[in-house]
């Protein structure tokens, strides 16, 4: 067989991934999900595992040929096991929205009750969106942020859940920027013997580095994505008490996919490894002292935050009041143009729509990744509020666009 490259086989493909790879180095990656992962995940996401066919779990395979597909993957549990401290976790899931299918599907029955976080108050689309199969086939209300201060009305979640009397109340978000009490969203669950799903899809990295409190042993399902704030192979997880083992194991496959991406598994335990070393803790602290700074500074410079700051990796940031005439759409097409990628973002009490939203939702994990500091990010703020000030003054763009240039180049990517 030859050793082609994509450059031999396919140059417009091998064009468009270096391109990719340019565009990472030279601008500002602040999709608050979004990261950079090791070359070491890469390479174990671009291994030949992508060829092997591995439906089942280590040793209960239904092909042959499974030896390092199950290495591999016992290797990607046994290190989430001990980053989590789950007593099951399955590393299956093609995506964070696959283990919240998982989870449903082996627990819920078409038109049973679910309770989660309005999609425009940080919520997410698999949490029960129309647009979804949850908003389809399940019943869904939906609690709010307390529209004074951004934060999680937990009395009112559990007075919800009191009237409603849900089958599943669903925790974790996606567009959050507050710490989450997980006991409170328990005990409204306890009260009305309703299961809890916590999604940690955003914040895994921060629990699995012990700088968000873990809802692994209090919320009956903890699910979430590996390559956000964890870094590792792209996908998702599910971890859950050994009395749903079973259950959550049939819902993920067969239930819900087919044969696993084990080449993403592999990445999963790679991310996984890398995660558990003790500079991952300063990692995850600096994401959060990153976001922190970056919050301060969109603040002095006259923006609004959601909650007036953060406790994690994101800010969200409410245009309304400072630029009722932009939208996040607007900002977030010339922050772009300027080499800052974030993107608009609905807000709490949100008046215009989804895709033309009023907020923009800017995170630290990729920065922080890159070797940004406090002193960067602040200067990332005043570099966003400048674009935001003036979203049509080319001069202003042109400056910002020179100003990201240096960060990047002081702040290397992918030598
Ligand atoms: N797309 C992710 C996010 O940006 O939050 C969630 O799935």
């Amino acid at each position: 067989m030859d050793h082609d490259t994509v450059r031999d086989v396919d140059p417009a493909v091998a064009d468009a991934l270096e391109g990719e790879v340019d565009r990472q180095r030279e601008s500002l990656q602040m999709i608050a999900s979004e990261n950079h992962v090791s070359e070491a995940v890469i390479d174990a996401q671009g291994s030949a595992l992508t060829n092997k066919y591995a439906e089942g779990y280590p040793g209960e395979r239904y092909y042959g040929g499974c030896e390092f597909a199950d290495e591999v993957e016992q290797l990607a549990i046994d290190r989430a096991t001990e980053l989590f401290g789950a007593e099951h976790v399955n590393v299956q899931p093609h995506s964070g929205t696959q283990a919240n299918q998982a989870v449903y599907f082996a627990m819920l029955e078409p038109g049973d009750k679910i309770l989660s976080l309005d999609l425009n108050h940080g919520g997410h689309l698999s949490h029960g969106h129309p647009a979804n199969f949850t908003g389809q086939l399940y019943e869904v209300e939906q609690y709010e942020v307390d529209p004074e201060t951004g934060y999680i009305d937990y009395d009112d979640l559990a007075e919800h859940a009191a009237a409603f009397d849900p089958d599943i109340i669903v925790s974790g978000y996606s567009a959050y920027p507050r710490e989450i009490e997980w006991e409170r969203i328990q005990d409204a669950a306890d009260d009305v013997d309703a299961l809890h799903l916590a999604d940690i899809a955003h914040i895994t990295g921060l629990v699995a580095a012990g700088v968000h409190p873990s809802p692994v042993g209090i919320a009956d399902f903890v699910t979430g994505s590996t390559h956000k704030t964890i870094r590792s192979g792209r996908g998702g997880i599910v971890m859950c008490d050994e009395e749903y083992a079973d259950d959550i194991d049939a819902a993920v496959f067969p239930g819900g996919q087919g044969g696993p991406l084990m080449h993403n598994v592999a990445g999963k335990a790679v991310g996984f490894k890398e995660a558990l070393e003790p500079a991952f803790e300063d990692y995850a602290e600096q994401t959060v002292a990153n976001a922190k700074a970056l919050g301060e500074s969109l603040s002095e410079n006259g923006l609004s935050l959601v909650s007036d700051g953060t406790d994690n990796h994101l800010v969200l940031v409410d245009l309304r009041d400072s630029h009722p005439d932009t939208t996040g759409g607007d900002a977030e097409e010339a922050l772009e143009d300027a080499g800052i990628v974030l993107n608009g973002n609905t807000v709490p009490g949100e008046t215009r729509s989804p895709f033309n939203p009023s907020g923009i939702r800017a995170g630290t994990p990729a920065l922080t990744t890159r070797g940004f500091d406090e002193d960067d990010c602040r200067t990332v703020g005043d570099l966003i509020a400048r674009v935001v000030d003036a979203p049509e003054d080319e001069a202003v763009i042109e400056e910002v666009r020179e100003e990201v240039a240096t960060l990047c180049d002081e702040n290397p990517l992918y030598e």
